[in-house]
C-alpha cells in the first residue's frame, strides 16, 4: 500500500480535499482530508464513493479515428490539419471549442490561448455558460469584476442564511452540513426559497415556495421594505438616479405576495427576518442562474446586499455557489466566449496587453459565440470544425435533439473524453482519450476562490493523456511551435499566474503575482489558498469609481400557461448522481438512491391527468418528448413537473430531460432558462412490468421502458412495455435455464445459471407483484437453484426499500421500521441503531424527514 495522495474531489464546487490511498492495481481508499479548509475531513456520498469510479470499465484508452484505433501522431495530425484547412478556407470563426468546468485550470488556459491568441477567434465557450454565466454577468455589472463575494467562513458567522434556488442538501452537501453545524452551534436562521419543497427546505425555519421566475419581484420587495425601514444606506455604491423610483410602486407586501404567489404572512416573516439580521448570507445557484431573467435575478440579490451594507463584513455576503469542480478556474482563465483571459474583457487595451503577453499570432478582437448560439451555428453550417472537451452537450444542452442534429451534420467533430462512448462522442470523427480524475495533475478553484491541487495517484491507463498535453500537441502541429512548448502543468500555471499580474496595478482583483514564480516542487506541494481572502472589506470595488453599482431591475412579466402546454417543467439534480452519469453511473452504491428517472408531480395534478403513482408518463414540450416513471410528490407546486438531468441514451430508453428543455436564454449572459419550459404530461399504458439482473453486461432490452443501473458485478434493468414480453429473452445470456410461470397473473420468472452460478434473472408480470431486487442482486454469481425463482431468501426477509444511506446501504423500509419499532427519536438515534447518517451525512435531511413522516403516520394510524 502506498502513502496517501492529497487531492481534490472530482465533483462539485465545494472543492473538498481528499486523501487517496492506492490499495491495488486500480483500487483506492478515499478519505476526507482533515487538513483541507474547504471540508475539514468531511465528504458527501459522491465524494465518499469516488473509489468505485476509478476502474477502467468503459474507458477510452486509445485515440480513435471513426471506429478505428489510431496512434497519437495520426490522430493529432488529422485534428491539426482539419482545423488548419477549415480556418484557411472559411476563416477563424468557422471553428470552435466547447469546453468544461471539469477541465483543470492549466488545461483550460491552453485551450483558451490557442483559440483566442493563435486561431484568432473567441469561439471557445464552456458548459459554465449553462451554469454560472448569469452570476458572472451580474458580478460584472455590480462589482466591475467577476468576484464571488462570500466565503464558507461567512456561513459560520451568519445569523441568517437564505438559500435561493439551491438544493444545497443534495448538490453541495458538505456546505449544507456546515450550515447545519452553524444552526446547531449558534442558532442561525435558515430560509429556503425554491418552488419545490426539497430536502434542503425540510430543515428550514421558513420555506417560500415562490412562483418560478418571480425572484426579482421577491428581492425587490425585500429591498423596498428595507428602504422603508431605514436600512438601505447604500454606502460605497453608485445609485442610478431612477433606482429608488423604480422600487416605489408595486413593491408593497401584497403586490409582491401576489406576483410570487406566496402567503403574505410568510413573506412578511421573511422581510422581518432579513431586516433583523445584518449578518445575512444569501447563497444562490441554478434556480437563480438558469433563467431567462437570470442576470437580473442575480443583480436583485446583489442590489439588496449592497444597499443594506451586507457585504464585506464577516457573516454577510451574496454568495454565488459554483457547480463544477473548476467552474471558477475556467472563469479565471477566460474560458467563456464573452471574456478574454485573466478577468479581462475585449477592450482595446486588454486585447493589446494579452496579445503582447502571449506573443499572439492572431488575436481575437471580439467576443465569440455563446453555447446556444455556438451549437446553432454548427447546425447552420457556419461552424465546420468543432472540438468538445470534458462535456456531454448531446445530453446537457437545452433542446438537445437539435444539438444532436447539429453534431451529426458537422463536417468535423473531435471529442476529448475519459469514457469511450457518450451520447456526444457517437458523433465524433476523432475521439481523444483524456486522463481522468486520479490521473491528472493541476489546479482547480472552488466556490470561495480557493485554489487547490488535483494530484495524480494512478498511472495513465492505455494511451490516455492529460488535456493540456493534447491541446498543446495540436497547437504545435497547427504551426504554433514556440507558444505551446509546455512540458508540465507547473509551467502553464506560472504563465497563467504571470498573466493575471501583467499590467495589473490594482484594476483587477485577480492577481496571482505571488504564485507566479514558484518552482516545480513548490507547485507540487502547493497548499490550498484563496486568491482573494475577504473581498470588499475595504469598501472598494474594482470599478473605475471604486464604488459598486446598484442595477435597476424590474420583474419581467411571467408567462401565462399555454393551451397545449398547460404545465411547466423544472429540471435539476439527484443527490447521488453527477450530470450525465458517465462516472457516478459506475458506482453500485450511488445507483440505488434513485434507480430510475422520475417525473415528480403534485398528487392532485396527477389524479386529474390520470397519472398513477409508479406508472409511466410521457412528458412533452414543443422541443421533444420522453418517458418518465411517475412519482407523487406533495412538495411540488401545482402545475409544475420536475425531472432529473442525469439519464442519457447510454442508460435508459427514457428520462431524457435534455430533449425537452427550450433553448431561450438570458439576454445579458446567454444562459439558458433550464428551470422553466412549457410542457404537458400524459399517462402511457403498459401491459407488463419487470426487471432484469445480469452478471457483467447485456444488450439493453428493447421495450418501451428500460433503465439501467450498475449493481455489484453487473447491471439491473427496470423494464415495462406493451405486447408480448417474450422479446426480452433476447437480452438473456446463454446457460442453463430454469423458469416458473403463473398464467393467472401473467407472471414469468426466468433464471440463467452457468456452472451452477446465477448469471441472470428476468422477472415479468402483467398484474402481479415483483419482489424486491436486493436479494436477487446479492445472488448474482452465487451458487443458485430453483429457490431463486421465489425472489427472496427462504426465511422471510424484510424488504429494504430504496437506499437512503449510500454509505451503509440502509434502505427506506429498514429505517421506517426501526423508527417505529425501536422508538427512535432523532437522527442521532437512527445512526446509533443502524449506522445510517453517521459517515458522510448526506442522508441526514432524508432521515429527519422520515422521522416526521413516521410520527405523522403513527398519529393518524
Ligand atoms: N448530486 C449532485 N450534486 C451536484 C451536481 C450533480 O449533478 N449532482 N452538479 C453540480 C453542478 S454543475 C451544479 S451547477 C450544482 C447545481 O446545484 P443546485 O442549483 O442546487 O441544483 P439544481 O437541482 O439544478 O437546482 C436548484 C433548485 O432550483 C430550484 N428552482 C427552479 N426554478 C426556480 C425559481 O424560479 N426560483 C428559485 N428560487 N428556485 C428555482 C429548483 O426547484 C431546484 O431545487 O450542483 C453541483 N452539485
Ligand atoms: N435541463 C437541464 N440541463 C442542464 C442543467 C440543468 O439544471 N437542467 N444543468 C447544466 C449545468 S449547470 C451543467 S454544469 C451541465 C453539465 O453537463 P455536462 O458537462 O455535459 O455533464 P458531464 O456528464 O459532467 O460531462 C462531462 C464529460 O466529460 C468527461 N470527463 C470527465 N473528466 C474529464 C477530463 O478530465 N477530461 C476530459 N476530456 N473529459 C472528462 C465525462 O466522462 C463526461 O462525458 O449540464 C447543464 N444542463
Ligand atoms: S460536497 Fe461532495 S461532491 Fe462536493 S466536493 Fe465535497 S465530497 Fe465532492
Ligand atoms: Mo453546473
Amino acid at each position: 500500500m502506498s502513502a496517501a495522495t492529497s487531492t481534490t474531489c472530482a465533483y462539485c464546487g465545494v472543492g473538498c480535499g481528499i486523501r487517496a490511498t492506492v490499495t491495488g492495481g486500480r483500487t483506492v481508499r478515499i478519505e476526507g482530508d482533515p487538513d483541507h479548509p474547504a471540508n475539514n475531513g468531511r465528504l458527501c456520498s459522491k465524494g465518499t464513493h469516488l473509489g468505485e469510479t476509478v476502474g477502467l470499465e468503459g474507458r477510452l484508452l486509445h485515440p480513435m479515428i471513426g471506429d478505428r484505433q489510431a496512434n497519437w501522431d495520426k490522430a493529432l495530425d488529422l485534428v491539426a490539419r482539419r482545423f488548419r484547412q477549415t480556418i484557411a478556407e472559411h476563416g477563424p470563426d468557422s471553428v470552435a471549442f466547447y469546453v468544461s468546468g471539469q477541465l483543470l485550470t492549466e488545461d483550460y488556459y491552453v485551450a483558451n490561448k490557442l483559440m483566442k491568441g493563435f486561431i484568432g477567434s473567441a469561439n471557445i465557450d464552456t458548459n459554465s455558460r449553462l451554469c454560472m454565466s448569469s452570476a458572472v454577468a451580474g458580478h460584472m455589472r455590480a462589482f466591475g469584476e467577476d468576484v464571488v463575494a462570500g466565503s464558507y467562513a461567512d456561513l459560520d458567522a451568519a445569523d441568517l442564511i437564505v438559500l435561493v434556488g439551491s438544493n444545497t442538501a443534495w448538490c453541495h452537501p458538505v456546505v449544507y452540513q456546515r450550515i447545519m453545524a452553524a444552526r446547531a452551534g449558534r442558532g442561525t436562521k435558515l430560509v429556503v426559497i425554491d418552488p419545490r419543497r426539497t430536502e434542503t427546505a425540510e430543515e428550514a425555519d421558513l420555506h417560500l415556495p415562490l412562483r418560478p421566475g418571480s425572484d426579482v419581484a421577491l428581492f425587490n420587495g425585500v429591498l423596498a421594505y428595507c428602504r422603508e425601514a431605514g436600512l438601505a444606506h447604500a454606502a460605497n455604491v453608485d445609485v442610478p438616479d431612477t433606482f429608488w423610483e423604480g422600487l416605489a410602486d408595486g413593491h408593497d407586501l401584497w403586490s409582491t405576495a401576489q406576483t410570487c404567489d406566496l402567503a403574505p404572512a410568510d413573506l412578511q416573516r421573511f422581510y422581518q427576518l432579513f431586516a433583523a439580521h445584518p449578518r445575512t448570507v444569501t447563497l444562490f445557484s441554478q434556480g437563480i442562474n438558469q433563467s431567462i431573467r437570470g442576470t437580473d435575478q442575480v443583480n436583485a440579490i446583489l442590489n439588496l446586499h449592497l444597499a443594506t451594507g451586507r457585504i464585506g463584513t464577516p457573516g454577510a455576503a451574496p454568495f454565488s455557489i459554483t457547480g463544477q469542480p473548476n467552474a471558477m478556474g475556467g472563469r479565471e482563465v477566460g474560458g467563456l466566449a464573452s471574456t478574454l483571459a485573466a478577468h479581462r474583457g475585449f477592450g482595446a487595451q486588454d486585447i493589446a496587453d494579452v496579445g503582447r503577453f502571449w506573443a499572439a499570432e492572431r488575436m481575437a478582437t471580439k467576443p465569440g459565440l455563446k453555447a446556444v448560439d455556438l451549437f446553432r451555428a454548427v447546425g447552420e453550417g457556419r461552424i465546420k470544425a468543432l472540438w468538445i472537451m470534458a462535456t456531454n452537450p448531446a445530453v446537457s444542452m437545452p433542446d438537445a435533439g437539435r444539438v444532436r442534429d447539429a453534431l451529426a451534420a458537422c463536417p468535423f467533430v473531435v471529442v476529448s473524453d475519459v469514457v469511450a462512448e457518450t451520447d456526444t462522442s457517437v458523433h465524433a470523427h476523432v475521439r481523444l482519450p483524456a486522463a481522468a480524475w486520479g490521473e491528472k495533475d493541476g489546479t482547480v478553484t472552488n466556490s470561495e476562490r480557493m485554489i487547490s491541487r488535483q494530484r495524480a495517484f494512478l498511472p495513465l491507463p492505455g494511451e490516455a493523456k492529460p488535456d493540456w498535453w493534447i491541446v498543446s500537441q495540436v497547437a504545435r502541429r497547427m504551426g504554433f511551435r514556440t507558444a505551446f512548448t509546455y512540458d508540465r502543468p507547473a509551467e502553464i500555471w506560472r504563465e497563467h499566474a504571470r498573466l493575471t499580474a501583467y499590467r495589473n496595478t490594482g484594476a483587477r482583483m485577480l492577481n496571482l503575482r505571488t504564485k507566479a514564480t514558484i518552482g516545480n516542487a513548490d507547485y507540487d506541494a502547493l497548499a490550498p489558498f484563496r486568491w482573494y481572502d475577504a473581498p470588499f472589506t475595504d469598501g472598494r470595488f474594482p470599478t473605475p469609481s471604486g464604488r459598486a453599482r446598484l442595477v435597476p431591475v424590474a420583474q419581467r412579466a411571467l408567462e401565462a400557461p399555454l393551451r397545449d402546454w398547460p404545465m411547466t417543467l423544472n429540471t435539476g439534480r439527484y443527490r447521488d448522481q453527477w450530470h450525465t452519469m458517465t462516472r457516478t453511473g459506475l458506482s453500485p452504491k450511488l445507483a440505488r438512491h434513485r434507480e430510475e428517472p422520475l417525473v415528480e408531480i403534485h398528487p392532485e395534478d396527477a389524479a386529474a391527468l390520470g397519472l398513477a403513482d409508479g406508472g409511466l408518463a410521457r412528458i412533452s414540450t414543443p422541443q421533444g418528448a420522453s418517458l418518465f416513471r411517475i412519482a407523487y410528490q406533495s412538495g411540488q407546486r401545482r402545475g409544475e413537473l420536475f425531472t432529473p438531468i442525469h439519464w442519457a441514451d447510454r442508460q435508459s430508453s427514457g428520462g431524457r430531460t435534455g430533449l425537452l428543455t427550450r433553448d431561450l436564454v438570458d439576454p445579458h449572459s446567454g444562459q439558458p432558462g433550464f428551470k422553466l419550459s412549457p410542457a404537458r404530461a400524459e399517462p402511457v399504458a403498459i401491459d407488463w412490468r419487470g426487471f432484469l439482473i445480469v452478471r457483467g453486461e447485456a444488450p439493453t432490452p428493447e421495450c418501451l421502458w428500460a433503465t439501467r443501473v450498475t449493481v455489484p458485478g453487473g447491471a439491473l434493468y427496470e423494464l415495462a412495455g406493451m405486447g408480448d414480453p417474450a422479446m426480452l429473452e433476447r437480452a438473456l445470456p446463454s446457460g442453463e435455464r430454469i423458469e416458473a410461470i403463473d398464467p393467472a397473473r401473467g407472471t414469468r420468472r426466468i433464471a440463467i445459471l452457468r456452472d451452477g452460478r446465477l448469471a441472470a434473472v428476468l422477472f415479468v408480470t402483467r398484474t402481479g407483484e415483483l419482489p424486491s431486487r436486493d436479494w436477487l442482486i446479492a445472488q448474482i454469481d452465487q451458487p443458485a437453484g430453483l429457490h431463486v425463482l421465489a425472489g427472496r431468501a427462504a426465511g422471510a426477509q424484510a424488504e429494504r426499500g430504496p437506499v437512503v444511506c449510500a454509505c451503509f446501504d440502509v434502505g427506506l423500509h429498514t429505517i421506517t421500521a426501526a423508527i417505529r419499532d425501536q422508538h427512535l427519536a432523532d437522527v442521532a438515534a437512527i445512526g446509533r441503531a443502524l449506522g445510517a447518517g453517521t459517515n458522510c451525512g448526506s442522508c441526514r435531511p432524508a432521515l429527519a424527514r422520515l422521522l416526521i413522516d413516521v410520527r405523522k403516520d403513527a398519529a393518524h394510524g
